[in-house]
């Protein structure tokens, strides 16, 4: 008997490797959510930069609350069983007027992980609609094997190599999955997605959560981390992360700036770029 999802939904993500939108929060703890990011940027002087967006639940809190919200776990363990960890999470935020776009692509490129059983869930912290840059997808592409990509680097291209898949896509054929502020979508990592730029006159926020079945591994070398956030781990693939209680804890600080440098090693292998500080980008 599923948790939360329903019987279509499941059908749907492993028919067409995305389900949206499933509420998860009020709008109000949404607007919660976004005011204390806020609070941050504004106490830091600009918004979040380089490796602050990544694995940033090991930095505050209330995102390592997020991480382990029942009702977003609760759908996770609808597809991938009970022991689950979060590999990651990366704050997308598109600034208003900006010119970000985030090219069409398979999350599984780079990752470095052992099968694609890997599930994003990308909640919404504003309004994400086709208007500010919604993420796109395309519909059934999961069941793709893992395609070619090339690394452009473009200077607007949000991804951290601005890598862009090698194979022909048909924008006719994209779904924008719209959400409201507290909603999420689901989304397979091999599944070719991207999004626009945001002509409108507000950021779009949106926080993806990585989440892994605990038998998946890395298998591109050198040592990773993971938060376990439901059942056990019985393989031991991923060093454990400790749960953030309270925001910029100093040891907290120093084991993201130390697994931020693991990270960027395993998905900029081969490229001589060193850190996710070098480039404006998110990891996808
Ligand atoms: O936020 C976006 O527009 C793209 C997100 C994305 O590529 C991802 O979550 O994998």
């Amino acid at each position: 008997m599923p948790r939360i999802l329903s019987d279509a939904q499941i059908e749907q993500y492993r028919r067409d490797g995305y389900v949206h939108p499933i509420r998860v929060m009020s709008a109000a703890a949404a607007a919660e959510l976004r005011r204390r990011l806020e609070a941050f940027e504004a106490s830091a002087g600009g918004p979040l930069k380089g490796d602050l967006r990544h694995k940033t639940h090991l930095l505050f809190s209330w995102l390592a609350d997020l991480v382990h919200d029942k009702r977003i776990v609760d759908a996770i363990e609808d597809l991938h069983g009970p022991d689950l960890l979060c590999w990651s999470s990366s704050f997308f935020i598109k600034e208003a007027r900006s010119p970000g776009y985030v090219s069409w692509h398979q999350d599984s490129t780079y990752w470095g992980l052992s099968r694609p059983d890997v599930v994003t869930a990308w909640v919404a912290l504003t309004p994400s609609t086709r208007t500010n840059g919604a993420m796109e997808v395309i519909p059934g592409t999961h069941l793709l094997d893992q395609a070619p990509h090339r690394d452009t680097f473009a200077k607007d291209n949000m991804l951290s190599r601005g890598q862009e898949i090698m194979v022909d896509v048909d924008p006719g054929r994209a779904v924008a999955l719209e959400l409201e502020p507290g909603e999420m979508s689901l989304h397979h990592v091999r599944l070719v997605h991207g999004s626009a730029a945001n002509p409108s006159g507000d950021r779009r926020i949106g926080f993806a959560i990585r989440y892994i079945p605990t038998d998946v591994a890395q298998v591109a070398g050198g040592d990773d981390s993971a938060t376990l956030v439901r059942g056990t781990d019985r393989h031991g693939h991923f060093r454990l992360e400790p749960r953030a209680t309270r925001d910029l804890d100093p040891e907290f600080v120093a084991l993201h700036k130390e697994m931020s440098a693991r990270n960027a090693a395993i998905l900029y292998r081969g490229t001589g770029v060193g850190s996710f500080n070098d480039q404006r980008a998110v990891r996808g």
